[in-house]
């Protein structure tokens, strides 16, 4: 049709059509890289099926181009996207151009001609997980021909990725809630959102800014995809996030921390089972109820209850009712403590408690404690010694001796109330008190 036309034209029309050929080869390239600029080339194909492959850079510079910002909808921000880390492999190619391709498990290529790319991670799969984006199909598992995502050759072996970038780098308080204020010594976390970062280390580094100067370096930290961090001084502050091992980096805005410190600590309340409680085990195991009415005077909510069960195993809950169950497998007396975290990461006193699992065998006595209470302040005067919440599982009360051991002077050492509740008067600094109870029946 060229052919045609150019003999009937003229001299001057034919000046116009050997212009016009520049630019329609000029507007094909710039279709091209509009689609997918070339840090995004995962690699290219010769046609849409029946195809050989290259590499992004090959040399026959084939026209379909698998593209990763097309693929999985927002760029790929890491450099030296192309290199080769062990972990993705996207396909094996024969040669860097005019190639045919295997699957990324198989090696029968050796590695002179990988498609590699980013921090994808790729499988083949007759279908793709759900958490994987299909990026081109091989007819076969090697000595493949190639199509894309959108080929009419229905090839079966598809080869899905998962990509991995960092989206977002916001300041949260301890329940994730995005804050842009705390106050001083509030524990903060650093959270980081992106697309298949699942189980990636990621290296935080949390700065202050200086007006004026260079900001400073204050923490390095560590986590997946989150991590703590107290802060423990007043000022403004930012922190970048890297995922380890690529170079793929982000920032977060500011969070201004305050001078004052203004987070009241919470209290830990176990309510359930009573203190000092004697629970029947006529068999092997027996399950016990724990119920807590914990509280923080100036949060809206406890991120965490620590129980331990006395018997060395602990159980963390995080935010919801605190309330639990545990089995256990002795009996005896057993001594319960429970702590809790408040949204800005401090931490309640221990609230204790004791019971006594009366198995079928003698137990030892159980022991507490009720007043004074741990660490207790008292300005002068005499201390009302309270051990008469301890018991026996068949020793009675009035069988059982107490002997009280201070970090002075000698035991008291008495039966039955006598022995549970007295007085006594102290020199002025820090003392302890060790309540050991006896049933005179082989166990203390
Ligand atoms: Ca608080
Ligand atoms: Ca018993
Ligand atoms: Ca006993």
């Amino acid at each position: 049709m060229f052919f045609l036309i150019k003999n009937m034209l003229s001299k001057n029309k034919k000046v116009v059509f050997l212009i016009a050929l520049p630019i329609l080869l000029f507007s094909m390239i710039s279709f091209v890289s509009a689609d997918c600029s070339s840090d995004q080339i995962i690699m290219r194909i010769s046609a849409a099926t029946n195809a050989h492959g290259e590499l992004w850079n090959g040399a026959g510079g084939y026209s379909t181009v698998i593209c990763y910002s097309t693929i999985f909808g927002y760029s790929y921000t890491g450099t030296n996207q192309h290199d080769c880390t062990g972990t993705n492999k996207v396909v094996g190619l024969s040669a860097s151009t005019n190639a045919h391709a295997e699957k990324p498990e198989s090696t029968s290529y050796g590695t002179t001609a990988n498609v590699c790319y980013g921090a994808l991670q790729c499988q083949s799969a007759s279908a793709c997980p759900s958490d994987y984006k299909e990026v081109v199909r091989l007819y076969s598992d090697t000595n493949a021909h190639l199509e894309s995502t959108d080929g009419t050759g229905g090839y079966s072996v598809k080869i899905c990725c998962k990509g991995t970038v960092l989206k977002t780098a916001t300041w949260t308080d301890m329940t994730g809630t995005i804050i842009t204020t705390s106050d001083l010594n509030d524990t903060v976390k650093l959270v980081v959102l992106g697309e298949g970062m699942e189980g990636s280390e990621v290296d935080f580094t949390v700065y202050k800014d200086v007006a004026f100067w260079w900001d400073t370096k204050i923490a390095t930290l560590s986590g997946i995809a989150s991590t703590m961090w107290q802060a423990n001084q007043a000022g403004n502050f930012y922190f970048k996030a890297k995922i380890v091992d690529t170079s793929q980096e982000i920032q977060s805005g500011t969070l201004a921390v305050s001078s004052s410190v203004s987070n009241t600590p919470p209290v830990a309340v176990i309510t359930k089972p009573a203190n000092g409680a004697l629970i029947n085990m006529p068999s092997a195991s027996v399950s016990v109820s724990f119920g807590q009415a914990s509280y923080d005077s100036d949060d809206t909510s406890l991120i965490n209850y620590t129980w331990d069960f006395g018997d060395g195993n602990i159980t963390i809950l995080g935010a919801g009712s605190g309330n639990t169950t545990h089995n256990y497998t002795s009996s005896g007396p057993k001594y319960i403590s429970l702590t809790v975290k408040d949204a800005r990461g401090s931490t309640s006193s221990t609230d204790e408690i004791g019971i006594l699992l009366n198995g079928t065998g003698n137990d030892a006595p159980l022991a507490i404690i009720s007043n004074p209470e741990n660490t207790q302040h008292f300005s002068g005067g005499s201390i009302w010694f309270n051990g008469t919440l301890s018991k026996d599982d068949k020793t009675p009360f009035e069988n059982l001796t107490f002997t009280w051991e201070f970090d002075t002077g000698t035991p008291y050492i008495a039966n039955g109330m006598a022995g549970a509740y007295f007085e006594k008067t102290f020199s002025a600094g820090d003392h302890y008190v060790i309540l050991t109870v006896n049933d005179n029946d082989d166990s203390s």
